[in-house]
């Protein structure tokens, strides 16, 4: 017999370790350890989401007639880590092989093919995980041949792998990317749709309690836990989000809005991530959508090309360059992470809601984490480890492997431009554009150098005077170095001085 151990993100029916496995002879291994829910300081509702999860498809598994052995999280059991647990199920039944399917994290994955064989005494059989439309191996063959990835043309050979939103070879409406279209600011309407409430069962309630009692500690509140953790409700959050919320989601992809947590974003990653929904199900029901009429273009492609582009993209770059990606810093920014990225307390109305939605909701929408938190670490030269252990900690969907390339390279530029040609670097005049939080902020977004002026406005010439000889060559930048040029050598001198003010005294905006 062998064992299948199937780890806390890989919660499918369809998984490859089910697969290759046979429900007569076979045993299931599942386990809550110390190690996992403690190697970075994870939101409690992200332990909550998986651990009630992880009961509840282990329960499925059982009904289906799996042999499934499943550990409680008890902070004292001598079994803290996943190999503990699988040492001692081999003690148990002496197997003849483990069987995974690759992980998605690539210190688990080392551990499990270079440690475990030789401590287990007994092989480990790895098999790929099906759940993504491009293999690491596909991607690297991609890549094999380019100076530069890019990745637009990533997604239009997955489209055209797979077939999305394509007609005799072409893509549909004649363009690959509507991007152009959406950015728009959310000015009262539509009004935002009620997202479902779920039910919650004895499990639900067992493991709140267990996460309220054991991680009190991390960063976040439990109170407005409101994920599915059942596949039957991941379903109806995905049917929500298509039927309520896709039509728009094209137009208002780029907008904030505070107090809003969510406007019209899927909220679908952490159960892409961890099982409960598989990306292909998601990306054919919002074409089903566009097929039926009921969605436009615009908006069924910016959320596919999100998906079969983006996440596929920054999981094979990540499989590419792993481990020395995480070591980059190309920009060599070593600052300290300021204090109210942990306890959420700051005059910028910006980055004060983004924290709320965070800490509350352990979500927030792309253009909060990108454009608002990313942006003022990027400009503020935050340490790339630093940054990256944040967003691994507080948000339902992190892990390592999309996390960290979103962060050390979209967002930082610590890769050099390797993952995204020009850093996403904005001064408070975006952010005004596409969100009301300057109309209640303590700052003035309309000044640069004064002592209210809005710190993100000396914080970008700064970093763009900082950065000058990386960035002057790129064609993408050439205006907004010809706009510092032209700005008025004292204006210029008090920005600078203002930005160096702002960076010596960070913890206290
Ligand atoms: P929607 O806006 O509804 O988008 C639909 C889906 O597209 C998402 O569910 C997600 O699966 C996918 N997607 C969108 N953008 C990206 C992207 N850039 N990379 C990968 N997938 C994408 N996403 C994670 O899943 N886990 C992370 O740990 C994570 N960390 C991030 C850190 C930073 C600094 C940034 C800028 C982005 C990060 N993202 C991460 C990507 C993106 O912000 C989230 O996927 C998205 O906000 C999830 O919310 P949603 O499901 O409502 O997304
Ligand atoms: C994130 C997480 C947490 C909090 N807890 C567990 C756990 O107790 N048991 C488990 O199998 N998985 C957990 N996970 C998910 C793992 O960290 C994830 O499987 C690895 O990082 C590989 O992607
Ligand atoms: Fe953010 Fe600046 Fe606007 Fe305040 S003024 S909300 S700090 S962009």
């Amino acid at each position: 017999m062998r064992i299948g151990l199937i780890l806390g993100d890989q919660l499918s029916g369809q998984l490859a370790t089910l697969q290759a496995l046979d429900r007569q002879q076979d045993r299931i291994v599942m386990a809550e350890v110390l190690e996992e829910a403690e190697y970075v300081a994870h939101h409690p509702q992200k332990i909550a989401l998986l651990f009630s999860a992880m009961r509840h498809f282990a329960k499925q598994l059982q009904a289906e007639g799996w042999q499934v052995s499943y550990q409680l999280f008890q902070r004292h059991s001598p079994r803290r880590s996943l190999l503990d647990v699988v040492q001692q199920a081999c003690r148990q039944w002496q197997p003849q092989a483990v069987v995974v399917t690759e992980c998605g994290e690539y210190r688990l994955q080392q551990a499990i093919t270079m440690q475990w064989p030789q401590i287990l005494g007994i092989p480990v059989q790895v098999y790929r995980d099906q759940r993504f439309f491009c293999s690491r191996e596909q991607f690297a063959s991609w890549a094999s041949d380019k100076k530069q990835l890019r990745m637009e043309y990533f997604y239009r050979e997955m489209r055209k792998r797979t077939g999305y939103l394509m007609q005799d070879g072409k893509p549909l409406g004649g363009q690959w990317n509507f991007d152009a279209d959406n950015r728009k600011r959310w000015n009262g309407s539509p009004a935002f749709p009620a997202p479902p409430v779920f039910e919650r069962d004895a499990i639900d309630h067992e493991v709140l309690a267990l996460v309220a009692r054991e991680f009190a500690s991390h960063p976040g509140s439990l109170d407005n836990f409101a994920w599915a953790t059942t596949r039957a409700q991941a379903l109806q959050a995905l049917e929500f989000f298509i039927a309520q919320a896709l039509a728009h989601f094209g137009d208002f992809q780029d907008a904030m809005v505070r107090g809003e947590s969510r406007l019209f974003h899927s909220l679908l990653s952490p159960y892409m991530n961890c099982g409960l929904l598989l990306p292909a199900e998601v990306c054919d029901a919002a074409q089903a959508a566009y097929t039926a009429g009921k969605v436009p273009l615009n908006a069924v492609e910016g959320f596919i090309r999100q998906i079969l582009g983006w996440r596929e993209y920054v999981r094979g770059i990540y499989w590419l360059h792993m481990p020395q990606y995480a070591k980059e810093n190309q920009l060599d920014a070593g600052r300290a992470l300021p204090r109210y990225y942990w306890d959420g307390n700051t005059g910028m109305a910006c980055m004060a809601d983004c924290f709320r939605n965070t800490f509350q909701h352990a979500y927030a929408h792309h253009i909060q984490r990108l454009m608002i938190t990313g942006n003022f670490a990027l400009l503020a030269g935050i340490s790339p480890a630093e940054v990256c252990a944040w967003y691994l900690a507080v948000y339902a969907d992190a892990y390592d492997w999309v996390e960290l390339p979103n962060t050390l390279g979209m967002v930082l530029h610590a890769d050099g431009g390797y993952l995204g040609s020009k850093p996403y670097a904005a001064s408070g005049n975006y952010i005004h554009k596409m969100s009301d939080y300057c109309q209640h902020c303590q700052y003035n977004v309309k000044t640069r150098h004064e002592q209210d002026s809005c710190p993100f406005n000396s914080l970008y010439w700064h970093f763009m005077q900082q950065h000058r000889t990386r960035f002057a060559s790129n064609p993408r930048m050439g205006m907004v170095f010809r706009t510092l040029d032209s700005m008025d050598a004292q204006q210029r001198q008090l920005t600078m001085a203002r930005a160096e003010y702002l960076l010596a005294h960070l913890d206290t905006l």
